[in-house]
């Protein structure tokens, strides 16, 4: 028996190459997205030959088709003012601030200590103001919500401990100012054992605001004997105080299968940055084998009612 498809991938997948860049490079992958000035926006990795990355910008009208791709990145590492950005900066995702009327950009900056989380911010997408290290190393796949609570605003983020066994766990952080971030709290916890989402998980796209809650797709990397394997999973959060986390799937949504999913730089990765929703379409922006560029689309309503009957092992809890 076939299990249900949540998101169905777009038949004209990978929707970007490498060689569609107008400029050489390895690969393209991991995209942020956002619904800018009409059109859908990605912010691409792009990782060059050296084995750096980059972001570079790609607009498009109808979000699958016609991409206009900037003719050099549109935002380098800049390490001669931000030493952290020596080895690239790659994984963007995307917010929009709407009391400041602003585009927050977090990142994954490729620090010389390890991987860390930046934070830009743009009302253009062509240029940017560096806010600079949010998070020290090691700390990845960082988000911001849309809007404050209580006043302050609140990042998902994923350290990793370097403590024996206690794997690596998606956090909860509370700023005034977007600069200083405290109030740490453990979000969502890597199961153990068996479970898909064993010992590591990350958000993906940031999350998404819908009247039942939170919506959270998040990434479980189960450690194989073939290599690691990522897959997607999804969570809600409350809408007035995110720390309340209602529900969690069971089972993954999505996982690698397509032959561009399996193999290439880094073989049987999905690995969203970014989705936009479009009335109760989400178009959802995944990296494919850390190579190329793909696409699935999925129904928020049925994301919503597939996760109340399917997150029987979950009971409501707080960060804690
Ligand atoms: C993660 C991130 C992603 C990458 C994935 C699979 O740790 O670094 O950029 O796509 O690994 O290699």
């Amino acid at each position: 028996m076939q299990h249900e498809v949540l998101f169905e991938r777009d038949p004209r997948n990978p929707i970007l190459r490498a060689a569609d860049l107008p400029y050489p490079a390895n690969s393209v992958f991991n995209a942020a997205a956002a619904a800018f000035d009409g059109e859908t926006l990605l912010l691409l990795r792009v990782e060059d030959r050296r084995g750096l990355s980059h972001l570079t910008a790609a607009r498009s009208r109808d979000g699958v088709t016609g991409w206009r791709i900037d003719p050099q990145p549109t935002l380098a590492s800049d390490p001669d003012t931000h030493p952290e950005e020596i080895w690239g900066i790659e994984d963007p995702r995307i917010t929009f601030l709407e009391e400041k009327n602003v585009w927050a950009v977090t990142y994954t900056a490729y620090s010389a200590a390890g991987p860390l989380v930046s934070l830009a911010l743009t009302e253009d997408f062509r240029s940017f103001e560096r806010l600079g290290p949010v998070m020290p190393p090691e700390d990845k796949d960082a988000a911001l919500f849309p809007v404050r609570f209580g006043g302050r605003w609140a990042m998902i983020h994923r350290p990793v401990s370097t403590f024996p066994g206690v794997g690596a766990h998606i956090w909860l952080s509370y700023s005034p100012d977007l600069k200083h971030w405290g109030d740490h709290k453990v979000l969502i916890e890597a199961r153990k054992g068996g479970w898909w989402d064993a010992n590591k998980v990350g958000l993906s796209p940031p999350p998404l605001a819908t009247p039942a809650g939170w919506l959270v797709l998040y990434h479980g990397v189960r450690n194989t004997a073939g290599g690691a394997i990522y897959r997607l999973g999804l969570a809600l959060l409350d809408l007035e105080d995110p720390c309340r986390v209602l529900l969690r799937s069971d089972e993954w949504v999505f996982g690698p299968e397509e032959s561009y999913e399996m193999f290439g730089d880094v073989g049987k990765v999905v690995f969203p940055c970014g989705w936009v929703l479009d009335g109760d379409q989400i178009r959802l922006y995944y990296g494919a084998a850390d190579t190329c560029l793909a696409l699935a689309h999925g129904r928020l309503s049925r994301l919503l009612d597939w996760l109340k009957a399917h997150s029987r092992h979950w009971s409501e809890r707080r960060c804690t």
